[in-house]
This record gives structure tokens, C-alpha cells and sequence, in this order.
């Protein structure tokens, strides 16, 4: 199988996670989403021009990152989704929420914070701003009952936090939000998101020196 995917992408980020977590062999391609014809050359494999994608050896495409957790989760241990119809549910439920209202949020800090003043977009910064403080206080409370965001176990859900509190740090920083703060300290040791971190920082270096210059 093999990963279409960006090391700096947050969903990539998610499903590479997922992949090291299980030490799966998986061969990949970097999509450049910063180039045109990168993007144009992607968008013959997947029209919708999203990473990551997961393409099986006989072409079949599974784009979507949750999807694509889902269907490598019984390929080998640890297992990210388990428990019984309603644990799976509140596993799913967590990795939706961290997806829509964290990591969508932070990267709209992201992407807004690197346009002009005059470009950006203060209704889309009030409305990821919120989305983030409402994640942050649901979070802290639930990090203070539990290591991980389903319970004593590392699983799927954990896999889509870590990319949003990746980011997190630069835009929305978590520091007097004491129980997030720990639980990051425990996905930064893990060594599937300490690899995610190094893969990502040379191409993240390029990318704020380009913007620098
Ligand atoms: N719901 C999708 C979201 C994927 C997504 O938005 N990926 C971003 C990178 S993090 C992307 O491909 N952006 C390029 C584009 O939208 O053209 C998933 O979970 O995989």
C-alpha cells in the first residue's frame, strides 16, 4: 500500500501516527501542496486534491483519515478503535471533534496569521478562536480524569489531538491549561509523534525562512 501524504499536513500527520504506532510498512509519496503542478499531478490520482489517501496495490483509493485508521486498525497491534458499540462511538466521537474544532481551528489561525492584516478574515478567527477555547476547556477537564482522550489507552483519538496541539503551540498556546499541557508532554514521548515532529521540521524550517525572507 502506499500513502499519498505531506509531513507537514495535520490529517497526514494523524494517519503517519496511526502507521508508526502499528510499525506498518507502507510505501509513500510526498504531494506538495504549496505547488501547482504538484497539486494538478495529485488531483489525477484523487480529484479532490486532499492528503492523506491510502492507494492499495490494486489502485483502490482510501482517502479520508479516519477511514483510512479505520481500515489499517486490524492490520496489526496496537489497536486505535476497540471496546464495545459505545466505546467505539466515544473514540470516533473524540477523533470528529479534535478534527473539526481543533485542527481545523488551529490551522485557520495558521494560514490567516501568515496573510497581511488587511486580507485576513476577523468572522473566521473570531469563529476558530471560539471553537478552540470551547476544545481547550473540554479537553482540560477530561485530561484531568484520564491519561489519554479515551481512557488509560492510547487510541485513534489520540492520534488526531496530536497534530492540532502540534500547531497549537505556535497559535493558540495551552501553557495555563495545566492537564493539556501534560498530556502533550505524554504524546511528544510517544516515538510514532516525535518521528511525525522530525519528518515535519525541515520542510516547516524552509517554509517560515521563505516567509521570513
Ligand atoms: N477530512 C479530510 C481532510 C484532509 C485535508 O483537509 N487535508 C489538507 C491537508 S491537512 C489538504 O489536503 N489540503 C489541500 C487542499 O485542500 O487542497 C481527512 O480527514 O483526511
Amino acid at each position: 500500500m502506499k500513502l499519498y501524504y505531506n509531513p507537514i499536513s495535520t490529517y497526514s500527520q494523524k494517519v503517519l501516527i496511526a502507521m508508526y504506532e502499528k510499525g506498518l510498512d507502507f510505501d509513500s509519496e510526498i504531494v506538495n501542496l504549496m505547488d501547482a503542478d504538484s497539486r494538478a499531478q495529485y488531483r489525477e490520482v484523487y480529484p479532490l486534491g486532499k492528503v492523506p489517501c491510502l492507494q492499495l496495490e490494486d489502485g483502490h483509493l482510501i482517502p479520508e483519515s479516519s477511514i483510512i485508521v479505520e481500515y489499517i486498525d486490524p492490520m496489526a497491534k496496537p489497536t486505535l478503535i476497540k471496546g464495545d458499540a459505545d466505546e467505539r462511538r466515544r473514540i470516533r466521537f473524540k477523533d470528529r471533534v479534535f478534527d473539526l474544532y481543533l485542527n481545523d481551528a488551529v490551522v485557520t489561525l495558521l494560514f490567516q496569521g501568515m496573510k497581511p492584516e488587511s486580507e485576513q478574515d476577523p468572522e473566521r478567527i473570531e469563529k476558530a478562536k471560539f471553537h478552540i477555547a470551547t476544545m481547550y476547556s473540554f479537553m482540560e477537564n477530561e485530561f484531568g480524569q484520564q491519561p489519554y482522550a479515551n481512557g488509560e489507552e492510547f487510541l485513534m483519538s489520540d492520534c488526531s489531538a496530536a497534530p492540532g496541539l502540534f500547531y497549537a503551540e505556535q497559535v493558540a498556546p495551552f501553557t495555563e491549561h495545566k492537564n493539556i499541557s501534560a498530556y502533550w508532554e505524554r504524546l511528544k514521548a510517544r516515538p510514532s509523534i516525535a518521528r511525525t515532529h522530525e519528518e515535519a521540521a525541515p520542510i516547516l524550517a524552509s517554509l517560515f525562512a521563505r516567509d521570513a525572507a
